[in-house]
């Protein structure tokens, strides 16, 4: 495995990167990474962290250098002969920066997702890590790295995001073994718990009281509420305040299918589905959508009350005898 810090040393650029859609355990992985390189003696200048998209804003303050950018034409001169994707499976999911991978480059994989392409020959992929910091503190501890504080604050985001916080069941003796190191660096967890995982906006608490006042829980515990385009415009949000109000509704206790409706353009709504033990990927399917069993969603032009009178008779199916 040593193989990896090898290359890394042989390495003249190097570019990182996770995939669309960035979160903390990919954005922590790149950080962390970049600071163990810098401690390996490589330079600054030969690394660049560049994503599809924007590095999201709660978890900007990990990124201490301000190194983490989103790609931009200009960048599409340069050449990487190497080339790190983390917590992404499949190159499709990097998005544009597709582009610097030729079949020159040297690839470098970290990873927890299952893989269902080989894509290179350097990589550390455990299908049952609970993250990706998790598989690369393993890498870490084969190669005696040490961790500055950027790197472990950057880890121990990744490592929250990807447990909620060590709620899930993904939590296993070896990802408290790596907590328990990331502790012994001394940093402040709560903040960074706070800061990645509990804070939200004014303007997303605000959308939150409209859509809890509209909530409605069904004798057989469909639980389902909305957001219109003009309560965003009124509390002066943006679409994307809206989007941690689902997993506040999924706390509801007693509800078995939480479904939630925004409004993205008139008449046209986006719906967020969950549950904890049915089959929410079935039902989101059936209007063209999709996403996990637990975890699903789709975009419908149908109205409010056909929606939910739908997934109310798709989820009396599912109680009659289809539980999974
Ligand atoms: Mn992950």
């Amino acid at each position: 495995m040593d193989l990896i810090r090898k290359q890394f040393r042989a390495a003249k650029k190097i570019l990182i990167t996770t995939h669309v859609g960035p979160d903390a355990d990919g954005v922590g992985c790149a950080i962390a990474l970049q600071e163990l390189l810098i401690d390996m003696g490589i330079s600054v200048s030969c690394i660049e962290i560049l994503l599809h998209d924007e590095i999201p804003e709660n978890i900007r303050f990990l990124d201490k250098r301000m190194s983490v950018k989103k790609v931009v034409n200009s960048d599409f001169e340069k050449f990487f002969d190497t080339v790190v994707i983390l917590d992404v499976g499949t190159l499709d999911r990097i998005g544009n920066i597709a582009k610097f991978v030729t079949p020159k480059t040297t690839l470098i994989h970290f990873d927890h997702h299952i893989s269902r392409e080989k894509l290179t020959h350097f990589a550390m992929i455990t299908e049952d890590a609970s993250s990706t910091a998790e598989v690369l503190y393993n890498w870490i501890r084969l190669c005696k790295l040490s961790v500055n504080q950027i790197a472990c604050e950057a880890l121990y985001a990744a490592l929250i995001h990807d447990t909620g916080n060590f709620l899930y069941n993904n939590v296993t003796v070896e990802t408290l073994q790596f907590a328990q190191f990331l502790k012994n660096l001394h940093f402040d967890a709560e903040n960074i718990s706070r800061r990645v995982l509990y804070n939200k906006s004014f303007a997303t608490l605000k959308l939150l009281g409209i859509a809890l006042s509209r909530l409605k829980l069904s004798s057989d515990g469909l639980a389902s509420t909305y957001l219109m385009l003009k309560d965003i415009e009124e509390v002066k949000a943006h679409y994307n305040d809206t989007d941690p109000i689902i997993e506040v509704l999924n706390n509801l206790e007693n509800a078995k299918i939480i479904l939630f409706l925004k409004e993205k353009e008139p008449n046209v709504f986006k719906a967020s589905i969950r549950t904890k033990e049915y089959d929410v990927e079935s039902i989101s399917r059936d209007f063209g959508g999709g996403g996990h069993i637990k975890a699903a969603g789709f975009t419908t032009s149908k109205p409010i009350y056909e929606v939910v009178s739908i997934v109310s008779e798709k989820f009396k199916e599912q109680l009659r005898g289809k539980r999974v």
